[in-house]
């Protein structure tokens, strides 16, 4: 292996003093224990196949956005536009593709096999009939009757295990947990991860305890770059995991760069790129050897991106796995 030369040598020391800053002042997780519980409990269920006894594939799906606090008793915050389409529907994808699901989501966000409900208004969709019966109108029926199947269908097999995460504290915390508990999976654990992670954060410290007050001019607020986990995420925390990135500019004539850029700096495998107003109809699969466009198939109803972008994953993943254990 090559000698660092000072700078990188000191740029991986700033960071790791970062990261550790990070995790140090962050409050502490209210519920680390009930998520350790559940997570052992699930791993313990399906980490081994109940058919042959090898080992599963499972994927961390990280799903919409992190949001920043600015005051500790938190009456605002910086928020993002992600959605979850993306981590709910790759979601469901997995799951169909013999994968086990630990799906990191933002509270609120869109959920796997809700997709395809009208969202607004829901409680539109439902007639009462009596005491007893509730009857779901035309034309949604069908789509109801599918989400509630194909949704008992994972719960009932244990495939899928939700967590939820608001702050940029509490996703970064969990995606330490997850990942760490995943590492004896070795190259049959992937990371998946779709979710807009918040850049820039107010340290806990330096956080106004109580509600800003308005009254005494322009709020001026510093806000200090959130450490890049990706890379100590690949190194430290799930070395042999299968590690799946993504890259979102408005900015087109940027975004392959970037997105080659994030593949060498945190040694992903893969950098999905995507551009905010094209995100749900093509993405570019980059990894050190291609650039794959992958698109979403307009004459088949119902389709998404989706769809061919895990198939294609699931390929690279399982070359991998063979790769790793010859
Ligand atoms: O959640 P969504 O479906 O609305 O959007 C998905 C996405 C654009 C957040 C995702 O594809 C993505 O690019 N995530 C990483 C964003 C980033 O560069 O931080």
């Amino acid at each position: 292996m090559a000698a660092k030369n000072g700078s990188e040598a000191a740029e991986e020391h700033t960071s790791s003093a970062e990261i550790r800053s990070f995790f140090d002042s962050a409050p502490p997780l209210k519920n680390s224990l009930e998520i350790t519980d559940k997570l052992k409990e699930f791993l313990d269920k399906n980490s081994l196949s109940a058919g042959d006894g090898r080992a599963n594939r499972i994927v961390c799906v990280t799903s919409g956005g992190t949001t920043v606090p600015l005051e500790q008793r938190c009456v605002r915050y910086i928020d993002n536009f992600a959605s979850g389409h993306r981590g709910a529907a790759s979601t469901e994808y997995f799951l169909k593709a013999g994968y086990v699901v630990i799906f990191l989501y933002r509270r609120g966000t869109c959920q796997p096999y809700c997709r395809s409900l009208p969202a607004d208004p829901f409680l539109e969709c439902f007639e009462f009939i009596d005491e007893s019966h509730i009857k779901v109108r035309e034309p949604h029926s069908e789509a109801v009757k599918m989400a509630i199947s194909d949704h008992q269908n994972v719960v009932e097999k244990g495939q899928l295990l939700k967590l939820p995460f608001t702050t940029i504290f509490e996703y970064l915390q969990m995606l330490q947990m997850v990942a760490t508990s995943l590492r004896g999976l070795g190259p049959h654990a992937m990371f998946y991860l779709a979710a807009a992670v918040s850049d820039f954060y107010v340290p806990w410290k330096s956080m106004a305890e109580h509600k800003i007050q308005s009254g005494s001019g322009p709020l001026d607020m510093s806000l200090v770059q959130v450490p890049k986990m990706l890379a100590v995420l690949r190194k430290e925390w799930a070395p042999f995991a299968y590690c799946i990135s993504f890259k979102l500019e408005t900015d087109k004539n940027i975004l392959l760069k970037k997105a080659d850029m994030a593949l060498s700096k945190y040694k992903m495998h893969v950098v999905v790129a995507n551009e905010l107003s094209t995100r749900n109809e093509e993405v570019v699969v980059v990894t050190g050897d291609e650039k794959v466009s992958v698109c979403r198939d307009k004459t088949q109803v119902g389709c998404d991106v989706e769809d061919p972008l895990i198939k294609l994953l699931v390929e690279k993943h399982a070359i991998h796995i063979v790769d790793s254990c010859s």
